[in-house]
This record gives structure tokens, C-alpha cells and sequence, in this order.
């Protein structure tokens, strides 16, 4: 028999169809949408009425070719003659489920740990469905949401193995490119499809609603096939590339909300005046949808974190993600409480940062590493081997790193560049770090305009290796204007120092950039 497609995996709920929607109707209409499999879920059906359902649902499918699996009952697989059939983890065990169905028959299970995982796999699961990954109306979860990097956790686990494997729990069109990114890059076990229940079946349109995630989906697959196939850029290529960015940054005028800190909020706004773009500094939860819309990137600096502000930073990087544009997180002093440690693993798991940008003791309580230690927001020590640590961060995180200090290591998971620009001053004025933030935001910006002309290649998704340019040519700006600003007349120090910053960043041309830049990319 063919292997199943797990691209696209229904689950019912006939308690969700909208008014006046039937549940075969639907079906149809979801599986002329693209649905690829079907699994019957009924929780309050009595046997007979499970078994008709099934029926029905049997001669439906194997009408359009679609393998059918039914969710807990055996008896009722058997019935029918199903392809599968779905396990919890209180149900039947797989063992005991193999020997009662034919040979071939696909046994899934769900699992919502890494144990339950492994164990699975010891099992003989066919396939495992992984989640819940976000928070689901549709069914009362008994633990916490694993998030996207929980997913992440469980997929590697699933390494060696040829388990198929689909996430479930929260998922719909607005959120599935960031579900994928955030699993398809590094690792060698990929989602095999994504199972979803209230974004179809609830649906007035379920053939649309199909339609869409499994575009999403595709289209997301073969950008993960690029970026896995993806050779490193040369020396020239980056430069070349943050050149156009910054460019198309003056022309092009991206609006960079940033919600930021309050001892920075007016130099970061300035800087990116600066820069040609515009700021827009706003913190309501109940307006980030709006701003949403009008907004080309978002910066987010935990610097002055209060419960509040988190609550608004969840939401807008939701939107934010939803509308596809780039997301920079600026993790500020995680490592002084576990508030900030807590609150950032909230945001990122959450959300899909496009780029993370910290200094060696920030990244290091990010990444859980004892390497080294910060002392409020300033870091003390640096790692024995930065190249490798970014790279890994990179890759776990699945987004462009930026480690910053006297020398700045830039990675995608793939290439590193290091660069050994900068005055020492910017390290002596406040927040030389958050303007950091805001040119890497600006520029993220101009490059996803400049690629956005496919609907699904913007986002997190650093296609062409747009953001990994964007962020070399932020930390070259900063940087390289930061040397020129001290040469002027009359900058004595720090005060002196921020106002010519301010003047050279606006001054700065990219032959000053392909001239001064002290920068290497070294290869994995
Ligand atoms: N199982 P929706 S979450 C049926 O975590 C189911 O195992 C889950 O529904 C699990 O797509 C879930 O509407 C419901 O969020 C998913
Ligand atoms: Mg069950």
C-alpha cells in the first residue's frame, strides 16, 4: 500500500461545524481543499453511532483516495476496515493494538513528551502526533502547551528513526509558517504534516481553509529544501547585499515598531531617523493588531520589562508572524532574573524570532550555558569558542544570531561572519547596544520588502539570506559610523559622542561600508 501523506491531517469534531454544516458536506469540501488524511474523532458518539459516522466517512474517502484513521477505537477500525487507527496515551496499548488489527495497518499516537516520544518509537509507532503546540479550544489539554521549541526537542528525538511525525494543537493558517520554520532547518527529522481540527471544520469555507495551510505548507517545504541546499555566501555577496539594504532602507521608509526600554526609547527613535527609516514606539496589547498592518518589522527589548509590557510584546509578534514581516528580539539582561529568563522563553515560544541579538552573557542565559555571566545588563566574559556557539544558537533558535561585544559574530546556523569594527566609546555610552536593535529591526524591514514579492518567503524565513546581511550591514553602520564620529571636531566623550553617532549613521554611505569593514565568513 502507498505510504501515507501526512501533509495535511483532519481531524473531525462535529461539535464545531458552524450552524447549518454537516459533517460529511465538510469533509468533502476539506479534502477537495487538499486535506491528505482524515482521522474520525468522536468523543460522545455511543458505538452505533460512531460506527455510521465511520461508515460514512469510509465510502466518502476511499471515493477521493484518502486513507481514513479512526481515533482510539480498534473495534471500530476494524469494522470498517480503516488504514489506522489513533492512540492516546491512556488508550490501548500499540503492542496489544498490533496484534488485534491487520498487518499494515498505520498505528499513531499522541505524545507530549520526549519520553512519550522515545517510547513511542521503542513501540513501533507508525507515526506520532506531537503537541499540543499551542493553547486549543477544542480540546481540554492535561499539560502545558509545548511550544515551537518543544516541537523542536521532540522532532530530534525522532532522529534515526522513519516515524512519521505531525504536529497538532492551535494550529492554523495565521501561525503554521512559524510552526514550520521552527521546525524544518537543522534538524534531520522534519514535520511529515501539521493535524488540524478547528481551522477547517470550523470554518465557513472548509475547501479554502484547506487550501490554505496546504500552500502554506508547501511552499514552506521548499524553502526549508533551499536553505538546507543553501552554499555560503561570499565576503562580497553580504556586502554586496547590505549595500542594497541600506539603501533600499532610505527609499523605501520602513515604519520599525520597537517596543523598547524607557532609558533608550529616544536615541533608538533617533537612530532610526537616522537610518531613513521610521520609528513608531507603542506598547498596548490592544493595539498591536492595528499597528500590525501599518508596521514593516518589530523590535523587541526586554530592558524595562514589566507584566504588563510582555502581554503586549506576545501579541504583537503573533501579528507580527501572521503578516510574515521580521521580528528582532533583544534578550536585555536575561540573565539578572527569572522573570526575563521565563518571560523571553514565553516570547520564543510564542513567536518566531527572525533575529536574536545579545552580548555574550545574555546569549550564554538564553541558551542555558554556564560560560559566562552577566552583571546586569553588561556582560562579563566572552565564550572559548564564539563561532561555534553562535552558529548553534542559530540553529537551535532557527534564526539569524548576533553576538555582539569587541568583535561581533554573525550567523544563520550555517556561515559566521566576524567583525571587528566600532569606536571603544560605544561601549561607554548607554544603549549603544538597543540602537543595535533598532538598525538590525530597520533593516530586516527593507529586506523583506525587498523580498516580499512571494506571499510565504517573507517572515522568519531568511530565503535568500537577506536577514543575515541585514544584520551584518546594521552592526557595520553602527560600527564603522561610531570610528568616523569620533574623528570630528569637538567629540570629547560621551556626551560629545551620541550626537555625532546620530550624525554619522545619518552620513554614512555604502562605499564607506565596503571601505572600512573589518569582516571575515568563516564556513561550518
Ligand atoms: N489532540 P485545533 S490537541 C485532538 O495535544 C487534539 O494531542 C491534541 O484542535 C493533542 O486544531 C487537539 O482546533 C485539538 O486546535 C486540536
Ligand atoms: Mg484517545
Amino acid at each position: 500500500m502507498d505510504p501515507i501523506d501526512f501533509t495535511l491531517y483532519l481531524v473531525t469534531d462535529r461539535s464545531l461545524l458552524p450552524a447549518g454544516k454537516d459533517h460529511l458536506e465538510t469533509l468533502e469540501q476539506a479534502i477537495k481543499g487538499g486535506v491528505t488524511v482524515v482521522q474520525i474523532r468522536e468523543k460522545n458518539a455511543d458505538t452505533a453511532e460512531f460506527l455510521q459516522i465511520a461508515q460514512q466517512s469510509k465510502a466518502l474517502c476511499d471515493r477521493y483516495k484518502i486513507p481514513l484513521i479512526v481515533n482510539d477505537r480498534i473495534d471500530i477500525a476494524l469494522a470498517i476496515g480503516a488504514r489506522g487507527v489513533h492512540l492516546g496515551q491512556t488508550d490501548m496499548p500499540i503492542n496489544v493494538a498490533r496484534k488485534l488489527l491487520p498487518e499494515g495497518t498505520i498505528i499513531g499516537i499522541s505524545c507530549n513528551t520526549v519520553e512519550e516520544v522515545l517510547r513511542a518509537k521503542e513501540a513501533g509507532a507508525d507515526y506520532v502526533g506531537l503537541g499540543a503546540v499551542w493553547s486549543t479550544q477544542t480540546k481540554k489539554l492535561t499539560s502545558p502547551p509545548i511550544g515551537v521549541r518543544g516541537l523542536g526537542v521532540m522532532l530530534e528525538a525522532l532522529d534515526s528513526s522513519n516515524i512519521s511525525a505531525v504536529a497538532i494543537g492551535g494550529i492554523k493558517s495565521s501561525n503554521l509558517a512559524h510552526l514550520l520554520h521552527g521546525s524544518t532547518s537543522q534538524t534531520e527529522h522534519r514535520l511529515d504534516g501539521v493535524a488540524v481540527v478547528s481551522d477547517i471544520v470550523a470554518s465557513p469555507n472548509p475547501e479554502e481553509a484547506a487550501q490554505r495551510l496546504r500552500s502554506i505548507f508547501i511552499s514552506s517545504r521548499l524553502v526549508a529544501g533551499e536553505l538546507q541546499s543553501k552554499s555560503t555566501p561570499s565576503r562580497d555577496d553580504i556586502l554586496m547585499k547590505a549595500c542594497t539594504i541600506m539603501d533600499t532602507t532610505r527609499k523605501l521608509s520602513p515604519l520599525v515598531h520597537q517596543m523598547t526600554n524607557v532609558v533608550v526609547a529616544n536615541q533608538s527613535a533617533n537612530i532610526t531617523l537616522a537610518l531613513g527609516a521610521s520609528p513608531m514606539m507603542a506598547t498596548a496589547p490592544e493595539e498591536m493588531g492595528d499597528l500590525s498592518k501599518l508596521s514593516h518589522a518589530l523590535l523587541v527589548n526586554i530592558g524595562t520589562l514589566v507584566s504588563g509590557s510582555l502581554q503586549g510584546m506576545l501579541k504583537a509578534g503573533y501579528f507580527v508572524n501572521a503578516a510574515r514581516n521580521p521580528i528582532v528580539l533583544d534578550p536585555v539582561g536575561i540573565g539578572a532574573s527569572d522573570f526575563r529568563k521565563n518571560s523571553v522563553s514565553e516570547l520564543l515560544n510564542s513567536w518566531q524570532a527572525t533575529v536574536i541579538k545579545g552580548n555574550a552573557g545574555e546569549l550564554a542565559a538564553l541558551a542555558g550555558s554556564s560560560e559566562t555571566v552577566s552583571k546586569g545588563v553588561d556582560s562579563l566574559g566572552s565564550f572559548k569558542d564564539p563561532v561555534t556557539f553562535t552558529r548553534q544558537l542559530a540553529r537551535k533558535e532557527r534564526c539569524v544570531v548576533v553576538l555582539t561585544g569587541e568583535t561581533d559574530y554573525i550567523s544563520d546556523g550555517k556561515c559566521v561572519v566576524i567583525l571587528k569594527n566600532g569606536d571603544p566609546l560605544l561601549g561607554k555610552i548607554t544603549g549603544s547596544g538597543c540602537m543595535l536593535g533598532s538598525c538590525i529591526a530597520s533593516y530586516c524591514a527593507a529586506a523583506n520588502l525587498l523580498e516580499s514579492n512571494d506571499e510565504y518567503s517573507g517572515g522568519s524565513l531568511d530565503r535568500g539570506g537577506n536577514f543575515l546581511a541585514a544584520a551584518v550591514g546594521a552592526v557595520l553602520t553602527l560600527t564603522i559610523a561610531s570610528e568616523l564620529a569620533t574623528k570630528r571636531e569637538g567629540v570629547r566623550g560621551i556626551g560629545s559622542f551620541l550626537p555625532a553617532l546620530i550624525d554619522n549613521v545619518a552620513a554614512l554611505q555604502p562605499e564607506d561600508i565596503r571601505r572600512f569593514a573589518k569582516m571575515k565568513v568563516v564556513d561550518s
